[in-house]
């Protein structure tokens, strides 16, 4: 029985790494009653979307995850049964060389990024076996399509989705300190990093025919928000406005907050990895910035996911989706984009459901990867 995971993640920038290990340790400790401890070197990083972690404690346990500070000088333990080295960290070798002192040898996974690319089909499962020590570490990849190991997707997600009310939804945004919606307001929730076209989009937004709500997340691309403003800078709780454009800093919420924002808005622009995939699960039509990478690989990555949503709309809409998704990532103008994709929201709140539909068919990732570890346990 793989009972005991150890999950080791390196943050490389920014909160998706250990975002994407936080959700897997939490649902593997609470849905799957698995003995879980999480190596993280950044607590910090950490504290930002989970705020009840402590940063001066060197092991801790919140939400039935053991958390231990991932240091250099790493002390000698006894290695779990599975051991997800999340997207190719380095595991430390005094662990490696434990791992074949143990009488069952632990299951050694390596979970990648997630990508929509075709060859990901193909990589998903590999083995590669240890130069000199007799390890195996497969590769898990996450995905879209049946044949890789999905997403993650808590088991009460969108049972909670749907009972998040009206009701609900007032109590969350007074608790945020965020007014009620007036009528025939949009709400848009604005996560992204700080070469999007902000600027260029909020002045579309002001002139909208009816009122737009924004509500923006602390970080770089704030500078833009208020060179549009003409302001020097921007508190968290600040609210600005201009003709039908309204604008508020937020802070970062804990992380099953910001999934209950996403529900509550009618439209959220994302980022990176986990948010953008929180966002499917959230069934708004979304806007995703994809992290840069070198020589513009994720262009390619981002067309990839492109053709996958949009291949069962009618060709106006998937259209849409192109001509604003891409506008947002090169950093051109979004004018028209926007007003067509706007223009499609009733259209595209549908399609999200049935993507939805689709992706929930293909099980979670937690349980694909418990599914994984057992039948590679040698
Ligand atoms: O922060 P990101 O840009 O993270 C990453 C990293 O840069 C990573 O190195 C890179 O490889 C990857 O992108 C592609 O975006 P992401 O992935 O959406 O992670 C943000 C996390 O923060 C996610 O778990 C959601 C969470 N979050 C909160 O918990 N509260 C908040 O208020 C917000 C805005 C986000």
């Amino acid at each position: 029985m793989n009972k005991r995971w150890d999950i080791f993640c390196t943050v490389i920038d920014n909160f998706g790494d250990i975002g994407v290990c936080w959700r897997l340790a939490r649902q593997l400790a609470s849905q799957h009653e698995l003995v879980v401890r999480l190596w993280i070197n950044d607590l910090v990083s950490f504290n930002h979307i989970a705020p009840d972690v402590d940063l001066t404690a060197k092991q801790q346990w919140v939400q039935s995850v053991d958390i231990r500070y991932w240091q250099e000088s790493f002390i000698n333990i006894e290695p779990a049964d599975v051991v997800i080295e999340a997207f190719s960290c380095k595991l430390p070798d005094s662990y490696i060389n434990s791992m074949i002192t143990l009488p069952q040898t632990s299951v050694w996974l390596n979970l990648e990024y997630l990508s929509a690319e075709n060859w990901v089909i193909g990589c998903h499962g590999l083995a590669s076996p240890h130069p000199y020590l007799p390890l195996i570490k497969h590769f898990f990849f996450p995905g879209f399509v049946s044949g890789t190991g999905g997403l993650l997707l808590e088991q009460h997600l969108l049972i909670d989705k749907k009972s998040f009310n009206a009701l609900s939804q007032l109590e969350f945004w007074r608790h945020l300190g965020v007014p009620e919606r007036k009528e025939k307001e949009l709400r848009v929730s604005m996560f992204c990093y700080d070469d999007a076209p902000l600027g260029n989009l909020l002045s579309v937004l002001a002139t909208s025919s009816t009122p737009v709500y924004v509500l923006l997340f602390q970080g770089p691309i704030v500078n833009s928000a208020a060179v549009f403003f003409g302001v020097t800078s921007l508190e968290i709780g600040g609210v600005l406005q201009s003709g039908q454009l309204t604008v508020q800093l937020i802070p970062f919420l804990e992380q099953s907050n910001y999934d209950r924002l996403l529900w509550a808005c009618d439209i959220n622009f994302v980022r990176g990895e986990d948010s953008f995939v929180r966002a499917q699960w959230a069934t708004r039509p979304f806007i995703w910035h994809i992290y840069p990478q070198e020589n513009n690989a994720h262009q390619i990555k981002l067309d990839a996911f492109l053709d996958l949503y949009t291949r069962d709309m009618p060709s106006n809409m998937a259209a849409t989706v192109l001509a604003l998704w891409h506008s947002w990532n090169d950093g051109t103008q979004i004018k028209d984009a926007w007003l067509s994709f706007i223009a499609q929201q009733v259209n595209l709140t549908q399609h999200s459901e049935t993507w939805v539909d689709q992706l929930s068919s293909l099980g979670d990732l937690a349980s694909n990867l418990i599914l994984f570890s057992q039948e590679n346990r040698i």
